[in-house]
Formats: C-alpha cells, sequence, structure tokens
C-alpha cells in the first residue's frame, strides 16, 4: 500500500535529507504545469508509484477550475499504471518520451490528445544533457535507500535516474521499503561519460564488469522532498509460451547451432540481447533446455527467462538496466535477491545500451516485430502505419550495432487477418541494412550476404504464412516485370493498400481481391 505520509526513516539515514520528508500530496506539489519531469521506471519497475498519483489528482482539479494543467514526463521506458495510466487519465501529459506500453497513453496518443516522441534508449540521455530537449525541471526518483552521507541505493530499474538527477533543477526521490535492501551493490552507476569533444573510451570489455558505483550521487541541495513509500512494482502476468513462439524459438535455436559449428560464434554463443514478450521468453526457455553453457547476456531487461537460465547455470551473468518480470517471479526474485548479486549488473540505460559496447562486445539481438517487408525492413512500433503500439525502445539500439541482428514475429496477427510479412512495410524502424536474420514460425530467413531479390524470394519461401504466401508471390512477381526499376522491385500504389485489404478483409478469405 502506498502511503502518503512519513511512517519510518529506516530507508532515510542521512539526517539532512531526512527533514525534507513529507507526504506525496505536498511533493506533487511542487511541480508546476509546463514543467518538464524526469521520472525514474522501465518496463513496469523502478517508477515512483505515490507522486505521480497525487499529480494526477491536482491536475483533475485544476481542470475541474477550468485551468490546464499539464507536464512533459521524461522516463527510462515504460512504467506503471500509478504514473503512465493515471496521468494519462487526468489528461496531464502534454509530451511523453520514450517507449510507452501502457493502454490509456497509447489511446490518448493515437486519438491525437498527447504528443508523443519514440527515440532510441540510449539517446535519451545525451539528448537531454546536449540540451536537445531544452530544460529538465524535476527529478521524481524511486529509490530504495537513502544513505547516510547521502547517496542513494537505486530500486529495480536505473534507467535515466542518473541523468535525470544530474540535469533537473529540483529533485523529489521515493524511497520504497518494498524494494529490497539486498538491492544493494547490483548496481554499476558509469559517472565517466563526457560530452564530445571529450568522450573517451567506455571501459567495459565484458558483460558482467563492474566499472561505475553502485549508488547514484545527487547534491542534498537539490533534494526538495523526499516521500516514503511501500509499494510493489507492477509487472504483466506470465503467459507460458504459445505454440508459434515455440516454433519460432526451435528455429533460431538451430541456426545458433549452425552458426557455432560454422565456426561463426563460439561454443558459448555471444552475449544475448532478448526483447520482452512471450516469444523472446520462449527462446530464453528453449536455450534453458538447450545444450548451450555458459552463456551470458548484455541487455535491456532481466525478464523470467533470464531468471531461469541463471537458475539453472546456464547463464552466468546477465547486465541490462531493469528488471521485468512477472508477479510470481518477482516475489522469488525478490525474496532471494541476495543469491542474484554478483550475477546480475544493472546500468544506466546509456550504457546497457550504448552502441560502442554493443558492437564491442559483438551482442546477437534479438527483439520483436509489428511486420516485416519481403526485402527485410522491419516496423516495430505502427499498426496500419499510423497507430503507435509501444515505441521502438531499445530495438534499434541492439539491431544497428549488435553482432547479428534477428526479428520475430508470428506469421500473421489479428487472428490470421493480416500478414506480418508485406509486401512494403507501412512504417520502417530498422531498414533493410540493419537486419539479418527473420523468423516466424514457418521457418527463418538468413540475410545475409543476399541481395533485394534474393532476400524476398528466401522471406516469402521462409517465413509468409501459406494463407498469404501465393499472395506475396504474386505481388512480388508483377513487381519484377514491371517496377520503374528492378534491384528493389516495387509497385509503389499496390505495395500499402494490400494493409488495408487484408485487415479490412474480417470476412474476406485471403486469395480474393
Ligand atoms: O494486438 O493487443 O489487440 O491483441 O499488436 O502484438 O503479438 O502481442 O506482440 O507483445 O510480442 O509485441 C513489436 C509490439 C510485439 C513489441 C511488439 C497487434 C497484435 C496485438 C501486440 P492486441 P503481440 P508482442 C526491448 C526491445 C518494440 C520495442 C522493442 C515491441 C498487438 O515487441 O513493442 O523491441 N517492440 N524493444 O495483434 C496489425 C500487424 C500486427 C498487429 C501485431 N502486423 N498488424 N496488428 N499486431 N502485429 C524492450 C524495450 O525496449 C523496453
Amino acid at each position: 500500500m502506498v502511503t502518503s505520509a512519513p511512517t519510518t526513516t529506516a530507508r532515510v539515514l542521512n539526517t539532512g535529507l531526512g527533514q525534507r520528508i513529507m507526504s506525496a500530496t505536498e511533493a506533487a506539489a511542487l511541480i508546476r504545469s509546463g514543467d518538464q519531469v524526469g521520472m525514474s521506471g522501465f518496463t513496469g519497475s523502478g517508477y515512483p508509484k505515490a507522486v505521480p498519483i497525487e499529480l494526477a489528482r491536482r491536475i483533475a482539479e485544476a481542470n475541474l477550475r477550468g485551468q490546464k494543467f499539464q507536464v512533459s514526463v521524461f522516463t527510462g521506458a515504460s512504467t506503471g499504471p500509478e504514473l503512465d495510466g493515471a496521468l494519462a487519465m487526468a489528461g496531464g501529459i502534454h509530451l511523453r518520451l520514450p517507449y510507452q506500453s501502457d493502454p490509456e497513453t497509447r489511446k490518448r496518443i493515437n486519438a491525437g490528445e498527447m504528443d508523443y516522441m519514440d527515440i532510441h534508449l540510449s539517446h535519451v540521455a545525451q539528448f537531454v544533457e546536449y540540451g536537445f530537449l531544452g530544460k529538465l525541471d524535476v527529478a521524481l526518483i524511486e529509490v530504495a535507500a537513502v544513505l547516510e552521507d547521502g547517496r542513494l541505493l537505486p530500486s529495480s530499474s536505473i534507467g535515466n535516474n542518473k541523468t535525470w538527477i544530474d540535469q533537473a533543477e529540483r529533485v523529489i526521490l521515493e524511497v520504497n521499503s518494498w524494494q529490497p535492501s539486498a538491492l544493494e551493490g547490483m548496481h554499476d552507476i558509469y559517472y565517466g561519460l563526457q560530452p564530445p569533444p571529450n568522450r573517451g573510451p567506455i571501459p567495459l570489455v565484458t558483460p558482467g564488469q563492474r566499472i561505475g558505483s553502485p549508488y547514484l550521487e545527487v547534491p542534498s541541495e537539490k533534494v526538495v522532498a523526499i516521500v516514503l513509500t511501500d509499494a510493489p512494482d507492477r509487472n504483466s502476468a506470465f503467459k507460458a509460451p504459445d505454440q508459434a513462439s515455440r516454433l519460432i524459438a526451435g528455429h533460431i535455436l538451430e541456426f545458433l547451432s549452425w552458426e557455432v559449428q560454422k565456426g561463426r560464434m563460439p561454443a558459448n554463443l555471444l552475449p544475448l540481447q532478448s526483447g520482452v514478450g512471450n516469444i523472446a521468453n520462449a527462446v530464453l526457455f528453449g536455450l534453458e533446455k538447450g545444450k548451450f553453457e555458459g552463456l551470458t547476456s548484455y541487455t535491456e531487461v532481466i525478464q523470467d527467462g533470464m531468471i531461469r537460465l541463471l537458475k539453472s547455470g546456464k547463464l552466468t551473468c546477465a547486465s541490462a538496466t531493469a528488471f521485468s518480470l512477472s508477479p510470481e517471479m518477482l516475489t522469488e526474485v525478490n525474496a532471494n535477491m541476495s543469491s542474484y548479486r554478483d550475477r546480475i549488473v544493472l546500468r544506466p540505460q546509456e550504457i546497457s545500451n550504448h552502441p560502442e559496447i554493443i558492437r564491442r562486445l559483438g551482442v546477437i539481438a534479438m527483439n520483436g516485430m509489428i511486420e516485416a517487408d519481403i526485402y527485410g525492413n522491419v516496423n516495430s512500433t505502427h499498426v496500419m502505419g499510423s497507430r503507435i503500439q509501444n515505441g521502438i525502445g531499445g530495438s534499434g539500439d541492439f539491431a544497428r550495432n549488435g553482432y547479428l541482428s534477428i526479428f520475430m514475429a508470428p506469421s500473421t496477427a489479428q487472428k490470421g487477418t493480416i500478414s506480418t510479412i508485406v509486401p512494403m512495410v507501412s512504417h520502417v524502424d530498422h531498414t533493410e541494412h540493419d537486419v539479418q536474420v527473420i523468423v516466424t514460425e514457418h521457418g527463418l530467413a538468413d540475410l545475409r550476404g543476399l541481395s533485394p531479390r534474393q532476400r524476398a524470394h528466401l522471406i516469402i519461401e521462409k517465413c509468409s504464412s501459406p494463407d498469404y504466401k501465393p499472395l506475396l508471390l504474386d505481388y512480388f512477381n508483377r513487381a519484377e516485370r514491371l517496377s520503374y526499376g528492378k534491384h528493389t522491385p516495387h509497385l509503389p500504389t499496390e505495395s500499402l493498400s494490400w494493409h488495408s485489404r487484408y485487415l479490412r478483409s474480417g470476412q474476406m478469405k485471403p486469395g480474393e481481391t
């Protein structure tokens, strides 16, 4: 339960900062309309849980008085209903960035009522540091404790917290005693990243290495409020992998074995990055049962499958910026946090997603997609080219810079009424130049070394659903004959109408025109 008034100072050991403990209502009153607020939170963990609700209440009251009250909300990635949900519902968000996955926020963005800026997760901190996004007024950060010397013990995600605290004019802390104190020692906050032209190499050469401090630093004079909470992270329930996910996982594991046989990867593979969701978990479960040992992970989020791999001993270490666990797994991990402390490192997202490190370590990037086209361009974010689903998240950071970039999805969506393999994607997040492998339940297309037309043949052959394959072949064959250029054959007027034809098709059978 969220407590709105101080009940204990056991987690706030600095006496000076202890004087600034106040209720969530009082702290929310320190945020003004028009403020740009950097909040903690990444994939449902480590987000502030009390002040955003109070802020939403103030906004709703202001609206009732006919006054407009909105703030811009910057986070690490998606948060929880007490943050995105509450503020969106109150109509309190002017601009939101970066990744989000809240239903109410999505609804408002797609209704054109909220501005949303979808940027690579590795870019967020530096965009603010470089001044590209204007001044940051407030940092609202959940931590697990305030130490005697005033440093902060981070909670279950780091995201952009270091940057928010450094850049904001005023800092509000939520100290959440629900977060296990055994998190202490798991974090690694790197303070050595200078802006260009003085940026040196980041001294990280193995996934589990620690290069910084376990604590966040905050100038005490910036802290204007501390709010005590005792509230759980709210993550999505776990869904057991379905048949399509298991088949996709099987194709990927077979492919990785082949890469090892060919000598293109060591027997323990290369550090794994895995997106969130059903398919990603299925791949991790497949690895748990498979033959690979001594695995490592350099990724953004630690999901259930990662924990199972750590428990089985197949995974030796995992580096990320946040936990993203089902409620069941979260209970178990929190109870045994100290046993994971040496094998999990949580870093700022500017480091977990840093192109320099992803390229150096040779990460295997595995991410979900909405659709891919026959040439290998990938859409991760938009349905029908205009309706945002979540955001690009870290998929671009990893796809562009990884050793191998794999995108995966079932071959159809919306109960089979739309093919996820299409002539031309309705929105491009990852271009054909950044995509090496496409996988669906039907098979895997290894696009390395292939020309566009070779790619098209392979993707249609290996990945498309049998229901849509004849249509895709028909399109491609006609495009080869009729297109203006023969390098990437397309029929521009037809390629995009393909989508609406089949999404509208509720009753139309694939094959009908
Ligand atoms: O619709 O919600 O109405 O059922 O889109 O699709 O199948 O539940 O997919 O949860 O695996 O997410 C790409 C969105 C896939 C995710 C995406 C409809 C579908 C459903 C959701 P409903 P599923 P998943 C690390 C890396 C970008 C960020 C990223 C994502 C809904 O993987 O956000 O990779 N990726 N980050 O029916 C029409 C299609 C469709 C479609 C799916 N072709 N046409 N509707 N849907 N494909 C993590 C972070 O960065 C934090």
